[in-house]
């Protein structure tokens, strides 16, 4: 089995883009052992500040986040960074000729009860001779250069792209280095497996509680079978059992505060999750376009999203 470095230097990455994502996947192995120490270490709970989505910081999103963007402003390649925890785009090596955004820590809310959490990584190829500003960010997804996350779980996993495929790999705590586990990742076009917040299912467009009733309507329904159900509450760990097995994901519109037009963000969610499960063979929609087709605006833009088995989104998107 092949080590993260030997299947980077054997691929036709750019060595500048191989030092990003060895200096991002490094740092996730710090952080994956601070997760491991918990309560002992005392970063568990808040840190007493919001971030400038207005959600309350945990410490470990406050440390990941940090211990991410010193790691990669030391690192030549990159030219800047943005981060979920960071107001502002943070310029680095202006010379670099990579910008990353990043998720320190998704799924935050499930850190306290020592659930799945991981870090989700988005890079874009560019160069100039001016430090960076955030327009230089807003790049249509399909422009990634490579996407990924870092999933901490019961064993530490890397799910990777640099758009030729996408491939696992397992963290080996002895060597402290990432080995493929697994290549070609395929998601099936059909399931019978859907993950949504059904709590929220009050606040839905009308066509989106249409869909979702038929789901659990199952066999009796128009669907003609039955479909299960799972809520991971980590975008991460959602997206990464239907790498594994197959199935949909749904953080739809709801009109619980109209002025967002979803709940998760496009550049270092929505983006790096839709070209993982594109190159997967699935599909990754907002209600209206394909998501890694959109303009961004803005570094916290806000997208629904409608991810998984190519004919269940079809199905979705049909309604
Ligand atoms: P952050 O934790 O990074 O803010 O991410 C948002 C998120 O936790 C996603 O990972 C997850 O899919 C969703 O929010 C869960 O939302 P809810 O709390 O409504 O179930």
């Amino acid at each position: 089995m092949q080590t993260l470095a030997q299947v980077l230097k054997a691929s036709n990455a750019p060595a500048a883009l191989q030092d990003v994502l060895t200096t991002t996947t490094n740092t996730c192995i710090d952080i994956c052992e601070a997760l491991h120490k918990g309560s002992l270490a005392g970063i568990l709970g808040v840190a007493g500040n919001e971030n400038v989505q207005g959600e309350e910081q945990k410490k470990l999103d406050v440390i990941s986040n940090d211990m991410l963007k010193s790691d990669l402003m030391n690192c030549p390649a990159v030219r800047a960074v943005a981060s979920e925890e960071e107001d502002d785009i943070v310029p680095a090596n202006t010379d670099g000729e990579y910008l990353i955004a990043f998720d320190p820590l998704d799924g935050s809310s499930n850190i306290d009860i020592n659930a799945m959490v991981g870090t989700i990584f988005s890079i874009y190829h560019d160069q100039s001779t001016q430090p960076a500003t955030e327009a230089d960010f807003l790049k249509p997804g399909s422009e990634q250069a490579a996407a990924g996350y870092v999933l901490y779980g019961p064993s530490c996993m890397l799910v990777l792209s640099t758009g030729e495929g996408v491939n696992m790999f397992t963290l080996d705590p002895e060597k402290g280095e990432f080995v493929e586990t697994q290549t070609g990742i395929a998601v099936a076009k059909d399931t019978q497996e859907f993950a949504i917040n059904m709590s929220n299912q009050r606040f839905w467009s009308s066509n989106m509680q249409s869909y979702v009733e038929d789901l659990v309507a199952g066999k009796e329904g128009p669907r003609e079978k039955n479909f299960n159900m799972r809520w991971v509450a980590a975008m991460v760990g959602d997206v990464h059992r239907i790498l594994c097995r197959g199935g949909i994901f749904m953080y739809p519109w709801d009109s619980k505060d109209p002025s967002k037009p979803g709940k998760l963000r496009l550049m270092y969610e929505a983006n790096p999750m839709a070209m993982l499960v594109e190159q997967s063979g699935g599909k990754a929609h907002t209600h209206t376009q394909r998501i890694l087709d959109i303009q961004p605006e803005g570094i916290h833009q806000r997208v629904p999203v409608i991810l998984g088995a190519a004919n269940e989104v079809d199905k979705c998107l049909s309604y």
